[in-house]
């Protein structure tokens, strides 16, 4: 196998300078001109022809589809050229011409980078055993940074079964904890030995995970069989509007690939662009767009003043911006006239905006030193979003992942309701959350199921990301169910559990110990316990903690790429094959699960009932296609006996538009979309064109600006006492600006003076591809700091600093930027945790060293109002991280 990698480093690969010089030639003219590379001609994308390599050498060989699975908000066609079973080069979509009815599907830097992942000199080459760990435990201090020792799969294999069947007979299933989202195989395994303490996080949707369907708002989510992103209307729709407000949102970094594309068309076209959050980011600047500062977190202040002064300027002949035929017909609760039945409090928020029950008229000037917008900006915004403009606001859910933004979802949709703004061509109130970047609707192409037989996790003990690891730590946790996106059964009345964990198995599909916040406490949590044990690629921050490292191979190495099925975008699905076979000693997920199975004695056939080749094929035969008429789906794949029998699958034949060899070879199906065709999607219309016979999914049928069931069952939260109600008001947040100050009245600033917020960001999906020197070199991993804040503190672009919160501390090298509000900073998600020993500080920079286990009463995970101080730090200039020594593990 070293020799495979040996000739697999010396072919002509992407080169490092052509890649970086690929990257900068790229994020300039996503600064300047648009989308690098999007012309309209079909050239084959020569990622480097650099250094001099002979041409006809890298055209030698066959084009795989590659998978690009990472959790980025992407599914982009990645190519590789495979020449004697090496990859030598790869390229992205060149299936047709690119057109807006029928765009390529392009691949990001990280997606061209993914042979660095897979091929890196860092991947986890055979099992590893840390060196102090024996059965108990042994030296649990030393995980971490002990030393590792390489034993066979059959011992490494040999020490999770017996690991497993110890705990499970000594402490049954509320001594194991299954950390990560439960998205991953080996919870299957989990699951059959009767369950484990599991894990819920409201991670990506925030607030947006409390039941928006209660608001009559659709389900949220993303993944096979969800409905996605049918708040807004389809990209197509888009150039109606005068003015896009893209609230919280950062497609140019977070729908990457191609996607921001969408807005580029609408801008072309004349359209206006609005900003709204904490920072001038990439897309803002792309789009030209007005920026309209609000602070992490202060959302709800910002948009109740922006309520008040839509009610208090709003003049039905001289100055029309409430539409109250719209508030009328299709909300209930904003005034007196229109609360639901179910209300059992007599307030409104009409009454509230005004200042009946707290004597505070939620003015411009109220709002102003909470948000830190300009009054006369949130003047300006009221006018612009009033009724006689056409306006979509489109917001992702970074303002809902902050603790107190509870109320957000609701008050966004009455601004929305506020002017009329759904159900109508050129207006939106709604997402552009990740893959969708403006192209709402229900999916065009969907993936089928592996279907196999569910395995409930019959323990049914759920904690909140935030309160995972004091779990572990302290025994007990507030059980809230699984929060359900869209499900009142997802929220039973709260249970205080007991738990005594003594084993942390990871999910396969995350990275807990990385993106759960808390990760001092993390670290803490497993080096109590006597069992850790993980399957990786690279030595992940899951994998140095662990006890056991079980190699795993990537979506290139495996038969079937199923896994990856998840974020399919509006148009497409991407259909990729194994690249080559496991490298090293690594094997596929399946077949790790089924070996611990197989040792405990188990019938694998009892953890999945047929094998990946078999869920592969269900996956694809089961995709199906938008019918032409827009009327419901059919099969997307044609298959025959012969292929059945060639797969030697069980299955039957199909008709469907394309065969399933025509489908592998290209990797991708997209329908063409043209203006006007029966996909074209108003989010929102049905309701509203005959609300009666096409309610919303809340109690009352409409959208609920008073909604009782929020009220209460944030009332009942064990986990904070934020006195919310069932209409938005604003609620100085357990952690948030207010506790930047040791004293709000006179505006005394306290040891954590400054607010920051988490962006997720280009060099990596959340912790993936972080390791890879290419996107190190080509993305530098600062904290961002505001150039007056900066001045303030003596700190230039360069300077190393040291980031303190309340529960950790990072260091990072500055980046000063004119495109931050004072008083926040930024520091990018996902970064690998490096903790310095001595000073207990991580030179890493990991967002959840800073991010403590702090939630609000929907348990949300509110990343991005925490509170900091940073300062210059002498005593040590880091180094770029791009010039850190890889981790890689050599226990020969
Ligand atoms: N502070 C802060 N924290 C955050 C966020 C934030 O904004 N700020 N964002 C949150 C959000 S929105 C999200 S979605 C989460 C993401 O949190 P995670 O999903 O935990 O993060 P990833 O880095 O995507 O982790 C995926 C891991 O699974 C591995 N993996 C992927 N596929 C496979 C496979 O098939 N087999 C095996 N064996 N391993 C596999 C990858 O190598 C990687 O280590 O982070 C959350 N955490
Ligand atoms: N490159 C890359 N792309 C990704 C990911 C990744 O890790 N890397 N992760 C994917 C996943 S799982 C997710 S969930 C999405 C996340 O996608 P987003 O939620 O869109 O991403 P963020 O970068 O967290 O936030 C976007 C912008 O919101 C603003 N913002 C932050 N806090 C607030 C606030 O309190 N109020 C307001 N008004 N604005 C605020 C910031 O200016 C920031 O630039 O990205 C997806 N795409
Ligand atoms: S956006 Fe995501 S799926 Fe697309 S190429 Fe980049 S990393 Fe891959
Ligand atoms: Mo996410």
């Amino acid at each position: 196998m070293t020799s495979y990698l040996e000739k697999a480093r010396r072919s002509p690969q992407v080169s490092r300078r052509g890649f970086v010089k690929a990257s900068a030639a790229a994020t300039a003219a996503l600064a300047v001109a648009g989308l690098a590379g999007c012309s309209n001609k079909v050239e084959p994308v020569e990622d480097s022809a650099a250094d001099g390599v002979q041409q006809a050498s890298l055209t030698e060989g066959t084009w795989i589809p590659a998978a690009c699975w990472h959790n980025c908000g992407g599914r982009c066609l990645n190519k590789v050229l495979v020449k004697d079973g090496v990859v030598v080069r790869q390229k992205t979509d060149d299936t047709h011409e690119d057109s807006v009815e029928f765009p390529q599907i392009r691949a990001c830097l990280r997606g061209r980078s993914q042979q660095q992942h897979v091929f890196g000199a860092d991947r986890i080459k055979y099992p590893l055993k840390r060196k102090h760990w024996e059965p108990g435990g042994g030296q649990k201090e030393l995980r971490g940074i002990d030393e590792w020792e390489r034993i066979s799969w059959d011992e490494a294999i040999g020490y999770v079964a017996d690991e497993l069947k110890k705990v499970y007979e000594t402490y049954g299933p509320t001594g194991v904890l299954i950390a990560g989202y439960g998205t991953g195989q080996n919870v299957r395994l989990i699951s059959y030995l009767g369950g484990a303490v599991a894990e819920w996080d409201s991670a990506s949707h925030g607030t947006y995970l409390l039941n928006v369907g209660s608001l009559g708002l659709p389900h949220m989510g993303v993944g096979p069989g969800a409905v996605m992103c049918t708040s807004a209307n389809d990209r197509f729709d888009l150039k109606n509007s005068e003015t896009i407000v893209l609230y919280g949102c950062n497609p140019a970094w977070a729908s990457a690939g191609n996607r921001c594309k969408n807005f580029l068309e609408a801008k072309e076209a004349g359209t206006e662009f609005v900003y709204v959050g904490p920072s001038y980011n990439p897309s803002a600047s792309l789009l030209e767009a007005r920026w309209i500062r609000v602070r992490p977190g202060t959302d709800v202040s910002f948009l109740l003043a922006v309520a008040y002064t839509m009610v208090t300027q709003d003049d039905p002949q001289s100055n029309p911006l409430v539409d109250w035929d719209f508030i009328e017909k299709y909300t209930v609760g904003f005034t007196a006239d229109t609360m639901p039945e179910e209300a059992s409090l007599d307030e409104n928020l009409h009454d509230y905006l005004l200042g009946a029950y707290d004597g505070v008229p939620k003015t411009p000037e109220w709002a102003s030193p909470i948000c830190g917008t300009p009054v006369e900006d949130i003047e300006w915004f009221a006018q612009l979003v009033g009724k006689e403009h056409k306006v979509a606001l489109l917001h992702s859910f970074a303002a809902a992942r902050n603790k107190g933004a509870e109320d957000f979802p609701q008050m966004l949709m009455t601004i929305g309701a506020l002017g009329g703004h759904m159900g109508k061509s050129g207006h939106a109130c709604g997402s552009a959350f990740g893959p969708t970047a403006g192209d709402g609707g229900p999916s065009l192409v969907m993936p089928g199921q592996a279907g196999l037989t569910p395995i409930p996790n019959t323990l049914g003990y759920f904690v909140a990301g935030p309160d995972t690891w004091n779990a572990v730590l302290t025994g007990r946790f507030f059980d809230t169910g699984h929060n359900m996106m869209g499900s009142e059964q997802g929220f039973p009345p709260p249970v205080e559990r007991e738990v005594d964990i003594h084993l942390i198995c990871h999910d396969d599909s995350g990275a807990a110990l990385q993106s759960r916040m808390n990760i001092p406490g993390g670290i803490e949590a497993h080096r109590k316990v006597d069992f850790v044990f993980t399957q990786a690629y690279t030595m992940t921050t899951n994998a140095k903690y662990a006890d056991i490292i079980l190699p795993a191979c990537t979506q290139w190495e495996k038969k079937a790429s199923y896994f990856q099925m998840i974020y399919p975008g509006r148009d497409f699905e991407v259909f990729p094959s194994k690249v080559v076979d496991p490298l090293y000693e690594s094997k596929s997920d399946y077949d790790i699960i089924v070996a611990i199975a197989e040792r405990m004695g188990i019938d694998p056939k009892a953890i999945f009932d047929f094998d990946e080749t078999q869920q592969w094929f269900n996956v694809i035969v089961g995709s199906t296609v938008m019918k032409e008429d827009g009327t419901g789906y059919e099969p997307l794949v044609t298959v025959t006996q012969d292929d059945i029998d060639e797969w030697g699958v069980q299955g039957q034949p199909q008709e469907g538009r394309i065969g399933i060899k025509e489908l592998l070879d290209k990797g991708i199906y997209q329908v063409e979309r043209h203006e006007g065709d029966p996909y074209t999607f108003i989010a929102y219309k049905s309701f509203v064109d005959d609300p009666a016979a096409n309610p919303l999914p809340s109690h009352s049928g409409k959208f609920e600006i008073y909604c009782q069931w929020k009220g209460d069952w944030l009332a009942a939260s064990p986990r904070g006492d934020t006195p919310f109600k069932p209409y938005p008001t604003y609620q100085v947040p357990i952690e948030g600006y207010e506790t930047t100050f040791d004293d709000w009245d006179n505006q005394v600033k306290g040891d954590y003076p400054y607010l920051f917020f988490t962006p997720h960001y280009l060099r990596r999906a959340h912790t993936t591809l972080d390791n890879v020197p290419w996107l190190r070199e080509a993305f530098e991993n600062p904290v961002f700091i505001s150039a007056q804040d900066a001045k303030e503190k003596g700190v230039v672009t360069g300077d190393t600093v040291l980031v303190q919160s309340r529960y950790g501390k990072v260091l990072r090298i500055a980046s000063v930027t004119e495109t931050l509000m004072p008083g926040v900073l930024a520091l990018p998600h996902g970064s690998w945790v490096d903790i310095d020993q001595e000073t207990g500080c991580d030179k890493g920079g990991a967002d959840n060293v800073l991010c403590g286990p702090v939630t609000s009463n929907s348990g949300v995970s509110g990343y991005n109002n925490y509170n900091i101080n940073f300062e210059k730090y002498d005593a040590e200039q880091l180094l770029p991280d791009v010039e850190w020594p890889q981790r890689i593990v050599d226990a020969e």
